[in-house]
């Protein structure tokens, strides 16, 4: 059975990031969030919150991207999942660090309409720099889904440039954000 992604733009992108990563065939049901298409009545009944992005595979229904993108490299890229227990309990820890630590201070400093919060991010950082300083990619030597969803995190453009420039972080960074498939799901309608 066909996966299908629903959402256009926002962190829809980041599964579709990760559906081209798998290589697999998907269909991509672009419901608008901005103009109110992710409250209509068949929207939520597959997410009852009312936001993008919602992955169904199957009988399975999913929301929450950073889940989803565990869930596609678990079941359909295998080579972008891990390979033992320890390794699925930091892929957990970071998920909820990447939710908790920086996409929430980005969402709150949005509520507040202020600048992002530079001294927490850059605190929140320091605990990538300190993975990143000893291994290549955020669990060893190769690229997994934790690499990507902490990438596509810090692809929006308040964080991009730290990213990009941090002395630390950059390498790493530039080599998530070079892959092909992220070129490929940029090259898709959104
Ligand atoms: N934590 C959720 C957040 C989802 C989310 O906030 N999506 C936004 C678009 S980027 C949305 O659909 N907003 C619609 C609304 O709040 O009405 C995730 O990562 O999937």
């Amino acid at each position: 059975m066909t996966l299908k992604l629903y959402g256009k733009g926002g962190r829809s992108f980041r599964c579709l990031w990760m559906l081209e990563e798998a290589g697999i065939a998907y269909e991509h049901v672009l419901v608008d969030w901005a103009a109110g298409e992710s409250h209509t009545a068949e929207f939520l009944a597959i997410n009852p919150n009312g936001k993008i992005p919602v992955l169904v595979d199957g009988e399975l229904q999913l929301f929450e991207s950073l889940a989803i993108n565990y869930h596609l490299a678990r079941h359909h890229a295998s080579d972008l999942w891990v390979d033992n227990s320890h390794d699925e309990s930091l892929a957990l820890q970071w998920l909820a660090w990447g939710m908790g630590e920086l996409e929430g201070p980005h969402d709150a400093a949005n509520r507040d309409q202020s600048d992002i919060h530079h001294e927490r991010l850059d605190v929140s950082l320091n605990a990538l720099r300190q993975t990143l300083a000893e291994r290549t990619f955020m669990l060893g030597d190769t690229f997994t889904v934790v690499d990507l969803n902490t990438a596509s995190l810090l692809l929006r453009p308040q964080y991009r440039k730290v990213a990009r420039d941090d002395a630390t972080l950059g390498t790493w960074f530039r080599a998530c954000t070079t892959r092909p498939a992220l070129q490929q799901a940029m090259a898709r309608p959104q």
